[in-house]
């Protein structure tokens, strides 16, 4: 087989770069280690900043998510069971909209269909060769049988245990990584939202998070300890939990009701430098990772496509390489502002089992200048709506 750009991967990085070429008259394969059902049912992000909004439009894959997406111009704080808001519209001028990384992963795969071009799922053994020649080469297997592709370039959109990052030799790459010593279990419920915004609370019993996927269904998150898993956790525990951290006026709408999903994440904060290797490309989670609190990843993933998808277009239409050359740079200048933000939020949400009693009085002193500074809340604002692409 061949083709112009072999992409590893059909998480939205994936989907969307591989989207995004098709309408630039760009060949391209995506290979899949999973079904397409299993990558449908992961539960993950929920929020998507503007520039992600207009890349999935000029991917033509915007339309439901601007029918059916909640635009949310704040978000809500709070400390000490005390809720406190933060204005992104006033303080930005823009806002986020909150619609499943699900239902995006299903709108991309819609559109992929449509297009007819070649989507491999329960690709197994897939491993890429040649980066560094002019004629890169990906092997996979399906059914037992063995393939090859040949191409121009490989993106590899393989999430953080993917294939592609960890076929780099490891003296040509750097990585960066801060593991946090607790988790987030996550339930998803058909039930309604304790409130119109998002909750971040900062609790002494754990950081919780009330989110939500549309008005009728729920997602929570409660901080606990990475010793600990989801089936010590049923549903009662959770909500009673849940209850313990929430303020009067939440545990006043809370709607509890059976979970359609509940699942521990661990949360670590990871670059990889750089995202070029000759012809193979990093872009997603396979090249970062960043914790949830900032709710940044799948943006992430959606500004590196952006950038990898316009350096491609340049070198087939201009047969220029110098987006190409670009692209680490460009990609990571975004990548670390995104990581500093994510773990700026982690730090100040948390309860961290080997704080100080100083650590946790600065804790304290950075929340009540975050709620009480238009400045502090400005830089929150500025960034949670996402830095421009
Ligand atoms: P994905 O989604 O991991 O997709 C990678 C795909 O590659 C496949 N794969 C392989 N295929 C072939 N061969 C191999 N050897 C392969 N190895 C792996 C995998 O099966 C998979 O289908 O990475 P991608 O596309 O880069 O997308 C990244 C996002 O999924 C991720 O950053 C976000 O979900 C992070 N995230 C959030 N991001 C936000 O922007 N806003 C949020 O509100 C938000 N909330 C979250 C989150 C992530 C969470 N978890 C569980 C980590 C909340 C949570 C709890
Ligand atoms: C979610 O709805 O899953 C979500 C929202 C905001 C975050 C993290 C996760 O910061």
């Amino acid at each position: 087989m061949r083709t112009q750009v072999a992409i590893v991967g059909a998480g939205p990085a994936g989907l969307l770069l591989g989207q995004l070429l098709h309408k630039s008259g760009i060949d391209n394969v995506i290979l899949e280690r999973q079904t397409a059902d299993y990558v449908l049912g992961r539960i993950r992000a929920g929020i998507i900043e503007q520039g992600t909004m207009a890349l999935l439009d000029t991917a033509c894959v915007g339309a439901r998510l601007h029918q059916e997406g909640l635009a949310h111009d704040g978000t809500q704080i709070c400390v000490g069971g005390t809720r406190h808001r933060i204005d992104f519209r006033a303080l930005t001028g823009k806002n986020v909209v909150v619609y499943g990384q699900t239902e995006i992963t299903r709108d991309l795969m819609d559109a992929r269909r449509a297009t007819q071009r070649t989507t491999i799922y329960e690709a197994t053994d897939v491993s890429v060769h040649d980066w560094s020649s002019e004629r890169p080469c990906v092997r996979f297997r399906q059914h037992g049988k063995e393939h090859e592709i040949f191409c121009d370039f490989v993106a590899g959109c393989d999430g953080y245990h993917g294939v592609c990052r960890q076929s780099v030799p490891p003296e040509a790459i750097r990585e960066f990584e801060r593991v946090y010593p607790f988790g987030w279990l996550g339930l998803l419920s058909d039930t309604p939202p304790v409130s119109e915004e998002l909750i971040y609370i900062h609790h002494a019993r754990g950081f919780s998070l009330c989110s939500m996927r549309s008005t009728t269904r729920s997602r929570y998150y409660l901080q606990c300890s990475l010793a600990e898993h989801a089936e010590e956790w049923p549903d009662a525990r959770f909500w009673s939990e849940l209850r313990l951290r929430l303020d009067v006026a939440a545990n006043d709408r809370l709607v509890t009701g059976p979970s359609l999903e509940k699942s521990i994440a661990p949360l670590r904060s990871f670059v990889a430098e750089p995202m070029r290797f000759g012809r193979l490309f990093l872009a997603g989670d396979a090249a970062h990772i960043v914790p949830p609190t900032g709710a940044k990843g799948l943006n992430l993933a959606a500004s590196d496509v952006n950038y990898l998808w316009l350096a491609l277009v340049e070198y087939y239409q201009d047969k220029s390489v110098s987006g190409l050359d670009d692209y680490s740079a460009r990609a990571l200048a975004r990548v670390w502002k995104a990581e500093r933000f994510s773990w700026w939020m982690t730090n100040l949400l948390h309860v961290f089992p080997d704080s100080s009693g100083f650590d946790r009085k600065v804790q304290l002193a950075e929340l009540d200048y975050l709620l009480n500074s238009q400045a502090a809340a400005a830089a929150l604002a500025e960034n949670y709506v996402g830095l421009p692409f």
